[in-house]
């Protein structure tokens, strides 16, 4: 069956009672997070961030991560939640990869400096060698099913580590893929961080069913399909004119203050953050954080 686009992002928010995961997911991926899609393994590695976005992952709600990491996926692998570290973590890491070539997803947080030969970030060492991001990247990268680049830096022009001044020659997975022919599907999932539900959704979804629908900057329609001005709480405000001079005026749109919502595709407005307590623009406004001219673009992030 071929849906339009508003169909499915219908769908995505179809309500499915009583499995224990978010109402806001797609049926396909509650179904492949109940059934579990523990098979194929994960790998996620990590380069120039902040760890922000695995800290995201990590306040995913429905599903728990116990419930992420115990029954959905088979997390080989993560620099900062494993309990293994240094040579025996990598050797494992080498083997999974060499095991399941081909069948393992690899998840990339973060940039990738490629200036002095990527000595900016070395992510581990085997005997005396020190092994760089882009090293990495490029050996795994070429073996994995797909990448899924997770938070602007892994994303266009490497979001934060990307912008102006970047000395480090930081680079997205599609950029060295690009410069390297590496013909490996990547998907991108940006946000600065992502919200968890995208991340532990696209996983979930590509694990069970392949990679999903992906919009023209390789983000996976089912999250990033809507507009967030179009569809802001706050845009009655916008259409009578009753703009915000400060942060603290409850009543009015925030565009004059900065908001970048007119640009920026993603569904926080419905979605929300933080198990559904808020989200930027109640409390501040969009900086514009999934899209690909993210920070520099997007900046001044405040006005007025
Ligand atoms: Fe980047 Fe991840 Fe921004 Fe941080 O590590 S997406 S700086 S919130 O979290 O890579
Ligand atoms: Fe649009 Fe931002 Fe105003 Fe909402 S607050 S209506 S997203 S400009
Ligand atoms: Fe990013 Fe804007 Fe969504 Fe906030 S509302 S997470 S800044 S896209």
């Amino acid at each position: 069956m071929s849906l339009s686009r508003r169909e499915f992002v219908k769908l995505c928010t179809a309500t499915v009672a009583g499995l224990g995961v978010s109402q806001m997911f797609h049926p396909a991926i509650v179904q492949a997070m109940k059934e579990g899609a523990k098979k194929t393994p994960v790998i996620w590695i990590q380069g120039q961030g902040c760890t922000g976005c695995s800290v995201s992952l990590l306040n995913t709600v429905h599903p728990s991560i116990k419930e992420v990491l115990l029954d959905i996926i088979s997390l080989e692998y993560h620099p900062t939640v494993m309990a293994s570290e240094g040579e025996m973590a990598l050797e494992h890491m080498y083997e999974i990869a060499n095991k399941f070539a081909g069948k393992f997803f690899l998840v990339v947080e973060g940039a990738i400096p490629r200036a002095a030969n990527g000595k900016y970030c070395i992510v581990g060492e085997m005997g005396d060698r020190e092994i760089t991001m882009l090293e990495l990247t490029e050996e795994l990268g070429k073996k994995a099913h797909a990448v899924l680049a997770v938070g602007a830096c892994a994303c266009f022009n490497a979001g934060i580590p990307g912008a102006a001044g970047n000395l480090t020659r930081a680079a997205s997975v599609q950029t060295i893929f690009n410069e390297k022919g590496i013909k490996t599907p990547v998907v991108n999932i940006p946000g600065c961080p992502p919200h968890p539900d995208w991340m532990v959704g696209t996983i979930a979804y590509a694990l069970a069913h392949g990679i999903p629908e992906l919009d023209e900057n390789g983000r996976p329609v089912m999250f990033y399909g809507e507009n967030i001005h179009e569809n802001c709480p706050y845009l009655k405000y916008a259409d009578e004119g009753t703009m915000c001079e400060t942060f603290t005026q409850k009543e009015g749109c925030r565009m004059e203050l900065g908001c970048k919502g007119p640009n920026a595709y993603a569904d926080c407005f419905k979605r929300r953050w933080n198990n559904g307590v808020n989200w930027c623009i109640e409390n501040a406004l969009c900086i514009g954080c999934v899209e690909p001219g993210f920070p520099d673009e997007m900046s001044p992030f405040y006005e007025g």
